[in-house]
């Protein structure tokens, strides 16, 4: 688009909103006007053609802000940031007016975020259906070192949401809600595109929360769409979830239905015109309410089933056995109870065909394994990183691999490179541009030609260079937002995910407490280290939340510490969301990737840090396994024990903690939790409860690897050290990332599972 025009558009706008010039307006009213410039551009596109259409079904979709986000989408990112700057206003200011939509928990949430923006950049007809959560996942604040809970309300009389015509009865037992729908428009980037992410909300919201974050989780009517649950650790309101999952996956049904009879389909041919991407269980109840409304549209359930069957595929993000979900069908009884008979018919089939009871979807407690629905019930099953998939087909989900062979499949998950390189790192998207040109923006497999530049000085200066300009920049947040003041020369080890036990952030505490040691012992680490955490606790996860706790008095500690301070600092970034992760991400030196080998399925924050050239330090898990393989040993600091093992050790239950934490070098670090040092700054009961969980269970194994982790750390910080070859370790990780795009991983998921055109 010319300049000249853009620059009306946005001149009429501040005229017919606020009358006045756009120089005149202040960051809050551009905010709205380029909103609804961004809104009115994406809703005069259309959407791409249909063969198959693709309905991607997830509750959480962390989509972050969109302004940015969108103007890259619409190819008027550079040319609005031009004009504002001639209006004299900075893009990033206004930016940070615009509410943060944090609709998802952590990773899978930010996939299928990804994914509807690789889906509408390859012009595939593929929309998303989710839940409007009128609070998003809880804003965390730290008081007295430990996590405080608010609420996070997002939704602004000016918002992304754009409210339709099409609304939806959904039956629950005993009553009926009205199902709206609104859309965010997902403008797809280098084409005329634009497909939808449908979100459906209840007819009269409006709870308040009753206090921090607990609302009446009884009042369904109200309170159905009123909060994202922070993650499966939070027990109480059950139900409620419950009541949401159909709510979604009934009301996106009938659209699917509703649209297939305006294309001019018969129900009998679902499967030729629809696929069901089922993004983890949460929306499994879709096969039931599919066969349903199917049999109650005429359709014989032989056939209905058969069509539910070869339109649905099923995604699963995890190996941790008490995250499946698995619901009582008395829940389901009360919540949907024209379901019960549907999935008593499903779970018949299964039972005839296969008396193998660990394959039944109701088992002998009479719960719903919803995993072994969708397995039995869909057309593919896939994982979301090769070594995810190797350890579901050979032993979590071995039982049902050996059913059906061909249905598992892989595709190793990606990022978007618009949002996570071009907007929130220009100057690096700059420089790669300055050395192989703009291609690698539609292919970023092209990326790999940046090895050419591995020797050359000026490349590598002006790649550290560039580093160091977004530590100061993430130095200087920091100072303004959380009154935290950082040595941006130091090494920047940064480990931003949600806070779990099998990520691991007590090894990287213990390995604080070690530096912490040495440093008071008089040996100091090469050069100044700042180890760098982000990330929320459920609510309701003791042990999470202690980490926390451990952590915040360790930073307590260090910095009140003349003689560690200038050595070793310790950082939690308060309420780490996208936002955060945007600023954070091209500032780290060091990746920390150190869940327990096995566990973490894929990890995508691991592919976003690599992007931005930093090395990561891991275990052999996840997604991990393939960046290694990438890189080679040469750029990349792996250690632990690998998967095979700890599977042997959980299956034979032959790890003992107490063995490990008897190595005189362990033991100092963990009895250090307990110190007087941190028994005066922290709460000793929690400090007692995590030392003694740690000594005595470790069920993820910390103190197995704890020794080799801080091994090789000491390693990678001296490496550091010299800086022309580290910053050829960040070349090549940055030129080898284009495989961990989401639009490689889309085009897969097409290729393979979708097929739309
Ligand atoms: C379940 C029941 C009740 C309430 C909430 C939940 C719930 C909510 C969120 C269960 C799980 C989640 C989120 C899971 C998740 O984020 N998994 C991550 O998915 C990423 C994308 O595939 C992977 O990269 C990560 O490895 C995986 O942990």
């Amino acid at each position: 688009m010319e300049m000249v025009e853009l620059k009306k558009m946005i001149e009429n706008l501040t005229q017919e909103r606020f009358s006045c010039s756009p120089e005149a307006c202040d960051d809050q009213q551009l905010y709205e006007v380029l909103l609804v410039l961004t809104q009115r551009m994406a809703q005069a596109r259309s959407a791409p053609e249909t063969g198959r259409k693709l309905y991607y079904f997830s509750a959480e979709f962390l989509v972050g802000k969109l302004l940015s986000n969108n103007l890259l989408a619409l190819g008027i990112f550079d040319q609005v940031r031009e004009l504002l700057a001639e209006m004299g206003h900075d893009i990033g200011a206004i930016e940070s007016v615009e509410p943060e939509p944090s609709l998802g928990n952590g990773g899978l949430g930010r996939l299928a975020a990804c994914f509807l923006d690789s889906i509408a950049a390859l012009g595939l007809p593929g929309d998303g259906v989710g839940l409007n959560y009128h609070y998003g996942l809880f804003m965390q604040k730290f008081r007295d070192n430990k996590q405080m809970e608010l609420p996070n309300a997002w939704i602004e009389k000016n918002s992304w949401l754009i409210p339709t015509d099409a609304a939806f009865t959904v039956s629950f037992g005993g009553f009926d809600l009205t199902a709206k729908m609104y859309d965010v428009a997902v403008p797809g980037a280098g084409n005329e595109y634009a497909n939808r992410l449908h979100l459906f909300d209840v007819e009269n919201p409006g709870a308040q929360p009753l206090s921090g974050i607990d609302f009446d989780k009884t009042d369904i009517t109200h309170n159905l769409t009123s909060f994202l649950y922070p993650d499966d650790s939070d027990e109480t309101g059950r139900l409620l979830r419950v009541y949401q999952q159909y709510f979604m996956v009934s009301a996106g049904a009938q659209l699917i239905l509703k649209e297939l009879e305006e294309r001019g389909y018969p129900i009998e041919e679902l499967s030729e015109h629809v696929v069901v991407q089922i993004n983890d269980t949460h929306p499994s109840m879709i096969i039931p309410e599919l066969v349903r409304l199917l049999t109650q549209r005429g359709m014989e359930i032989g056939a209905a089933i058969e069509q539910v069957r070869r339109s649905c595929a099923y995604t699963n993000h995890t190996i941790l056995a008490e995250a499946l979900e698995k619901w009582p069908i008395s829940f389901i009884e009360k919540v949907a109870p024209q379901l019960v008979p549907v999935i008593m018919e499903l779970d018949r089939r299964v039972k005839e065909a296969y008396p193998d009871a660990k394959v039944a979807i109701v088992d002998d407690q009479n719960l719903v394994h919803m995993a072994h629905m969708d397995i039995h019930y869909s057309f593919s099953v896939n994982g979301v990183a090769q070594l995810h998939t190797d350890i579901l087909v050979n032993s979590e989900l071995k039982n049902f691999a050996d059913i059906y062979p061909s249905k598992f499949n892989n595709k190793t998950n990606g990022v978007t490179f618009r949002r996570w390189l071009e907007v929130c790192n220009p100057a690096l998207a700059g420089l790669i541009d300055g050395c192989i040109g703009k291609q690698w923006r539609q292919d970023t497999e092209k990326l790999s030609k940046l090895l050419e530049f591995a020797d050359d000085d000026v490349v590598l200066q002006r790649l550290l260079d560039i580093k160091q300009e977004n530590k100061n920049r993430l130095c200087r947040f920091l100072k303004d937002e959380q009154g935290i003041e950082l040595n941006p020369e130091s090494v920047f080890d940064i480990q931003i995910k949600r806070l779990h036990e099998y990520k691991r952030q007590q090894m990287n505490a213990l390995y604080v407490i070690y530096q912490y040691q040495q440093i008071k012992s008089g040996v100091r680490p090469e050069r100044p280290v700042t180890v760098i955490f982000g990330g929320k606790a459920a609510p309701a996860y003791v042990m999470a939340k202690n980490i926390i706790h451990l952590i915040l008095c360790l930073k307590q500690l260090v910095e009140n510490d003349p003689e560690v301070r200038p050595w070793l600092r310790v950082v939690m970034v308060e309420n780490y969301n996208v936002t955060w992760a945007e600023r954070l991400i091209p500032a780290c030196d060091i990746s920390e990737q150190i869940s327990l080998a096995s566990k973490e399925a894929s990890g995508t924050g691991n592919m976003k840090l690599m992007a931005n050239g930093a090395v990561t330090l891991g275990t052999m898990d996840g997604a991990n396994v393939e960046i290694a393989q990438l890189v080679g040993q040469d750029n990349i600091y792996t250690f632990g024990t690998d998967s095979d093992t700890v599977i042997g050790l959980y299956d034979h239950a032959s790890y003992k903690a107490l063995d490990y934490y008897h190595r005189p070098a362990v033991e100092k670090l963990v009895d250090f939790i307990i110190s007087q040092e941190l028994l005066q700054i922290g709460d000793p009961v929690k400090l007692t409860e995590l030392w003694r969980d740690m000594k005595q269970k470790d069920w993820f194994m910390a103190l197995l690897d704890v020794e080799a982790y801080i091994a090789v750390k000491e390693r990678a910080i001296h490496d550091y050290g010299n800086l022309r070859q580290w910053a050829k370790k960040m070349i090549v990780n940055i030129a080898k990332s284009g495989f961990f795009s989401s639009d490689r991983t889309i085009r897969q998921y097409n290729e393979e599972i979708w097929h739309l055109k």
